[in-house]
């Protein structure tokens, strides 16, 4: 698919052929740029996305079995779950709309929005976004209930969604988020190509992949399953050995 909005790389997105060889990469950023002209990913969000692909570029742009155990154990995590929820962002919506709704159908599970840099203009376009997507139901931040140990626009959450879930999962999630809601008793499952940051540490089960390669497998799992007997799950040695990988992984 050529895309139609945003400039890509100096060019106008139309002009990305299919054969280029980063023609996946370009094409991802087409989206959020796409996401940003439509209010729904903050220029913010262009940031941390740069940071993403770095450390995507290290691991060979694949899925490798630490990932794909760690898609395995969240998707039993979230079919374990009394109330699932997954919290949405400017990011994931704008590279993931169909793929967050086609897993809140695999798993029960609520959808949240729940975003970072404060914005109820964004947070409606999130919401009218992942509808057209084919939700049947998007939770927003309520301006009544708050998470505790957390200060900023993100305590603000839905009484019937992440306020009293168990389970939450936060795509690309911000470090002080993620503790907060730890320290709230959910388990956390987040999805961070960056092995060392405070939110891949500090969630229960963090999948070290690109959002846009692991969500379908995500849901795949979810959806052929049902829910195995909970192994317990050694999240720091699934981070050390993503972080071994990028350490000595010799390029193609
Ligand atoms: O929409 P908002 O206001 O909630 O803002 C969303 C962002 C993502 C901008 C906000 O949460 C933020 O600033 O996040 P951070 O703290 O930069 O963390 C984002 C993490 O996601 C970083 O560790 C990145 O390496 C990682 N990341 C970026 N793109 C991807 C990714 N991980 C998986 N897949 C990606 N495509």
């Amino acid at each position: 698919m050529v895309g139609t909005v945003g400039q890509t790389n100096g060019m106008p997105a139309a002009d990305v052929p299919p054969t280029h060889p980063r023609y996946l990469s370009l094409i991802t950023r087409e989206r959020l740029v796409a996401g940003v002209e439509r209010g729904v990913t903050s220029l913010h969000g262009l940031i941390a996305h740069g940071r993403g692909e770095a450390f995507d570029y290290l691991i060979g742009e694949r899925t490798h079995p630490f990932a794909a155990q760690a898609i395995a154990a969240a998707a039993a995590c979230l079919k374990a779950a009394r109330h699932p929820v997954i919290s949405v962002n400017g990011n994931a919506c704008a590279l993931a709309a169909a793929d967050l709704v086609a897993l809140a159908q695999a798993t029960g599970a609520r959808l949240e929005v729940n975003i970072f840099h404060t914005s109820p203009a964004r947070e409606q376009a999130i919401r009218t976004m992942l509808l057209e997507a084919g939700a049947q139901e998007v939770l927003m931040p309520s301006q009544t209930h708050a998470l505790q140990h957390i200060d900023h626009n993100r305590k603000w959450v839905h009484p019937e969604g992440i306020l009293i879930a168990d389970v939450v999962c936060v795509p690309l999630e911000d470090g002080d988020r993620c503790g907060a809601l730890v320290k709230n008793g959910k388990t956390v499952i987040t999805i961070d190509l960056n092995p060392l940051s405070r939110t891949a540490r500090m969630a229960q089960i963090t999948i070290v992949d690109n959002l846009t390669r692991c969500l379908p497998l995500l849901v795949s799992a979810a959806a052929e399953s049902a829910s195995p007997p909970g192994r317990r799950w050694d999240n720091a040695a699934a981070l050390a050995e993503a972080e071994a990988v990028m350490r000595t992984r010799r390029p193609a």
